[in-house]
């Protein structure tokens, strides 16, 4: 008899086909990644790293030929040293670094890895908060992170860009051992030569970003790499613009050197540093399999098609955000410069966010209700949704289509203002999503 758990997998697909899906933090992922996910490197356990030898100068060829020596605790491992380096030798050759960890689990996993790499319990980190757009792992409350280090946040202006001279002002003061620029609710282009000038300023301070956003859109050129500014770190997941896999990764600048001997506590060692914070730091045996889908995606992100798609999602979220404002919705930060819109639904309809993405739901398109900077709402309740534009524009959505969902966008936010709406009306759009989306097949 067939699994039920086949069947509900089944049905996702359906709903991720007949739907659209605007999360800004969710992908569709091709073919080849998910063949390489469901791979027997699920059965092999690996716990350590391959050899760092020749990073950035063997082609690939030469990888998937050579015997490595490697640094593990399990035999039977020529073919998962020579996968593992492939992922790490594209990550480095994505983002230009020099040193790249793909074994973390997940972004969260990256996040505090870097953490327990460069600070002792109680160091400052001056972060984001999570009501501005901050992540969870930037030191909210109820996080393990911020149980153990102490998080300073700076916030943002009225005009949703980062408050530089908070930023500056906290730095100065507190002398964080790390000041870290990341977000999942942010619409501007980080300015990192300011944040890394005033780093530079701070001995031993730890420049980190948290890219999990935008990675994609760095690879393919859309948006200034942190690592080319001065910072020493880049961590992200790699599920998102990136299109790879469910997972974490980290990337640094710095000298690469064996993880098996602990090197001097020195910000040009952080490669190193975060391998043993990974490794055996935080986590046993990798991924593989993930690893080995890691790498298929890294490649894909390596062609120049992804260079196209990376310029596009910028392209149709500003189209979208352009027509979303035509129809009276207010924006945080009155539109956007990446992927990821934040709608004020309370302040365009009178609606809280909660019961707009429940209704958006009814009708195929998919969306998060999220806190707005000083939301009275609370977090099951907020005043705001985020959307974006990487899944659709994976399916191959324009410009054109983008005044479409708008449409759609405005004519639920009108249904949602009525609780008698008939289940007709929504019916009607849900329809018409349906027929969109059987245009663009994944
Ligand atoms: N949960 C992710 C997001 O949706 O932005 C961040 O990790």
């Amino acid at each position: 008899m067939k699994d039920i758990v086949f069947e509900l997998i089944e049905q996702e697909k359906q709903r991720q086909r007949e739907g659209l899906e605007l999360i800004p933090s969710e992908n569709y992922v091709s073919g080849a990644v998910l063949q390489a996910m469901g791979s027997v490197l699920t059965n092999k356990y690996s716990e350590g790293y391959p050899s760092f030898e020749g990073i950035n100068e063997w082609n690939e060829t030469e990888i998937a030929e050579r015997t490595l020596p490697n640094y593990r605790y399990y035999g039977g491992q020529v073919n998962i040293d020579r996968i593992e380096r492939l992922a790490i030798d594209r990550a480095c050759r994505l983002f230009h670094a020099d040193h790249a960890n793909v074994q973390p689990h997940s972004g969260a996993n990256a996040n505090e890895a870097v953490y327990y790499a460069w600070c002792q319990p109680g160091d400052k980190i001056l972060a984001m908060s999570l009501p501005a757009g901050g992540h969870l792992t930037h030191g909210a409350p109820v996080t393990r992170s911020a149980k153990i280090y102490n998080f300073i946040s700076y916030g943002v202006t009225a005009d949703g860009d980062i408050n530089y001279d908070e930023l500056e002002e906290k730095a100065l003061a507190e002398k964080p051992k790390i000041i870290l620029i990341g977000y999942s609710a942010f619409m501007k282009i980080p300015d990192f030569e300011r944040v890394a000038k005033i780093g530079a300023k701070i001995p031993g301070c730890l420049l980190m970003a948290d890219m999990a956003h935008v990675a994609g859109l760095i690879a393919g050129g859309a948006h200034p790499n942190p690592l080319d500014y001065g910072f020493h770190v880049m961590t992200s997941t790699t599920h998102k613009t990136l299109r790879g896999p469910r997972g974490g990764l980290i990337i640094s600048r710095g000298k690469v050197s064996s993880p098996l001997k602990k090197p001097e506590h020195t910000l040009e060692n952080i490669p190193t540093l975060i391998d043993r914070a990974v490794f055996p730091g935080a986590q046993g045996g990798p991924l593989e399999h993930i690893i080995a889908a890691k790498a298929v995606a890294f490649g894909e992100a390596l062609q120049p098609e992804f260079t196209d798609y990376a310029h596009n999602v910028i392209k149709n979220a500003k189209a979208l955000a352009d027509a979303l404002l035509k129809r009276n919705f207010v924006l945080q930060g009155g539109g956007t410069d990446n992927h990821l819109i934040l709608i004020d639904i309370k302040s365009s309809f009178g609606i809280d966010g909660k019961t707009y993405e429940e209704a958006l739901d009814r009708v195929g398109l998919t969306l998060n209700a999220n806190a707005l900077p000083s939301d009275k709402g609370g977090a099951f309740r907020p005043s705001g949704v985020r959307l974006g534009t990487p899944a659709i524009t994976t399916r191959g959505l324009g410009v054109a289509e983008m005044e479409i969902i708008a449409d759609w966008l405005h004519r639920v936010a009108l249904l949602c203002q009525n609780p008698n709406t008939p289940d007709s009306d929504y019916d009607k759009i849900h329809s018409e999503v349906h027929n969109l989306s059987l245009r663009f097949v994944i």
